[in-house]
């Protein structure tokens, strides 16, 4: 089942009965609002707005696109009938085999339907919400794509960066460091003294809401790779001011300069449930044309407070769950993240002494702000944390399973990073690496377990959750 564009894939997720529509909400932090509780509900529905207040009607908004596995699956086109835990493996094996797929120019072009341009440029036509109480003002990108071309090799970048509005034809755009392969791209443009042609891509499908946030090496474009996992190419157009390669089919495409003039931009709540830091100066963006499909939908995905999170499947875990693969790590049986990647749980089943504890070292070192890493045994469900911890409480303990990394990974997103070593520049924190799994050594004289086995359980559902009545855990 794959789709063309977020249009077919609202489709399909109103198929699993899964969208909730909304009228009249307030994109003052009242969508947001509604946003962060439909996330953390159980039901998970993905929402569309309409009738939203100060704005035209059919000008809509849709979040929560991927926040629930499912969905998550649905947009990599993976069963999304699986379990979470055999999703996320499907997806290691399939990212594993991708090969790029280039983007494909077509003459139909349904973005371009509508156009402001110059002087006519008014962004406040768009609803763009002040996603978070004490946010610094309305952001139109929380999940759209920023488009640029390398100007030595021409390859385009096209991953998520956020997106302030500041008057009716000025934006800003965030990058976190100067790694970001937008900001790589900028500063060689302003290194030569000339502004970076930029296109804001937002509603774009959600193979390319992925790619958009998936680490590619410089030099790869994530159109290639949103291809790779619908199995269909991207169809593009060239937009009319930039000449950059925008998807056809996307909603909303801001197009114009962006300029080392820079404004206060921020702040904004991150995903981590707190604000990083407080307004900063940002590059800007002169915006000299808006097209829009007729009754466009904006993409919106701001960060939510734990474990709410843009992807319902933890992409990241796929990417440890190869890595361990990969340094030769075997009987790896599953891996997750909880807290919003902030917890990553590796399952093995043990082979040799210091395996669990090499799992742990490796999933450690790839565990981006993640303070807590957890290694239990295969009989150990990761995604279920319930499990997770029983196993931390029966099989690990702490005088003798837990190690400390010191100087590790982290952010300048990180809330507990003191506001000192902060201001000093330092982005790294402590890592505990917690050993559940039984201890290697007498391991068959670890106590007998008394609780159904998975697979016990899982014949009894087959059997009786009918009777039972719940849906299946
Ligand atoms: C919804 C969402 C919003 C994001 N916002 C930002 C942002 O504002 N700034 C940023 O630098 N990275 C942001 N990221 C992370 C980057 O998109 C991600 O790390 C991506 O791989 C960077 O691409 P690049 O390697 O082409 O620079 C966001 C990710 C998601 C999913
Ligand atoms: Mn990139």
């Amino acid at each position: 089942m794959s789709y063309k564009d977020l249009r077919e894939f609202i489709g399909q997720v109103d198929k699993l009965g899964a969208v909730c529509r909304i009228e009249g909400a307030d994109p003052l932090h009242e969508i947001g609002g509604i946003t962060e509780v439909a996330a953390g509900r159980a039901d998970c529905p993905a929402l569309l707005f309409d009738n939203i207040k100060g704005f035209a009607p059919g000008f809509r908004i849709f979040t929560n696109s991927t926040v629930s596995a499912q969905r998550a699956a649905l947009a990599l086109g993976i069963d999304p009938a699986l379990r979470p835990l055999d999703a996320l493996k499907a997806w290691m094996v399939k990212r594993q085999k991708l090969t790029p797929q280039a983007p494909v120019t077509v003459g139909n072009a349904p973005v371009l339907e509508n156009s402001m341009r110059g002087g006519d440029v008014d962004l406040g036509r768009f609803p763009a919400p002040v996603w978070h109480r004490h946010d610094g003002g309305p952001y139109i990108g929380s999940g759209s794509i920023v488009v640029m071309r390398d100007p030595d090799s021409g390859w385009i970048n096209a991953s998520i960066y956020r997106v302030q509005v500041h008057a009716m034809n000025r934006v800003t755009i965030q990058f976190d460091h100067q790694g970001r392969h937008g900001a790589i791209i900028a500063r060689k443009y302003f290194d030569r003294g000339q502004p970076c042609p930029v296109a804001v891509v937002n509603g774009e499908d959600p193979a390319l809401f992925i790619a958009g946030f998936e680490y590619l090496p410089e030099g790869q474009s994530e159109y290639g790779f949103a291809g790779a996992i619908k199995g269909s190419a991207v169809e593009i157009c060239e937009a009319p001011a930039t000449k950059l390669p925008i998807p056809a089919h996307a909603e909303i495409v801001l197009e114009g300069n962006l300029t080392p003039s820079e404004l206060l931009e921020g702040p904004f709540g991150e995903f981590t449930g707190y604000y990083a830091a407080d307004k900063r100066p940002c590059p800007a963006m002169d915006v000299s044309a808006v097209h829009w499909r007729t009754d466009p939908i904006l993409l919106g995905s701001p960060p939510m407070k734990p474990p709410r999170f843009h992807f319902g499947l933890p992409f990241r875990a796929a990417s440890i769950w190869s890595n361990l693969e990969t340094a030769g790590v075997t009987h790896v049986a599953g891996v997750w993240q909880h807290v919003s990647q902030l917890m990553t749980v590796v399952a093995i089943e043990q082979r040799y002494a210091g395996h669990a504890k090499r799992a742990g070292l490796i999933a450690a070192a790839n565990s981006y702000m993640g303070r807590l890493v957890v290694v239990v045994d295969e009989d150990v469900d990761p995604s279920n944390l319930a499990d997770v911890m029983w196993a931390m409480t029966t099989r690990c303990e702490p005088a003798e399973n837990v190690d400390i990394v010191r100087d590790a990974w982290s952010s300048a997103l990180d809330p507990r990073i003191p506001p000192e070593a902060k201001e000093r520049g330092i982005t790294s924190h402590s890592k505990l690496i917690v050993d559940a799994c039984k201890p290697f050594a007498w391991k068959e004289r670890f106590p007998k377990l008394s609780a159904l086995s998975k697979e016990d359980a899982r014949a009894i559902e087959d059997k009786w959750g009918k009777v039972l009545g719940q849906p299946r855990a």
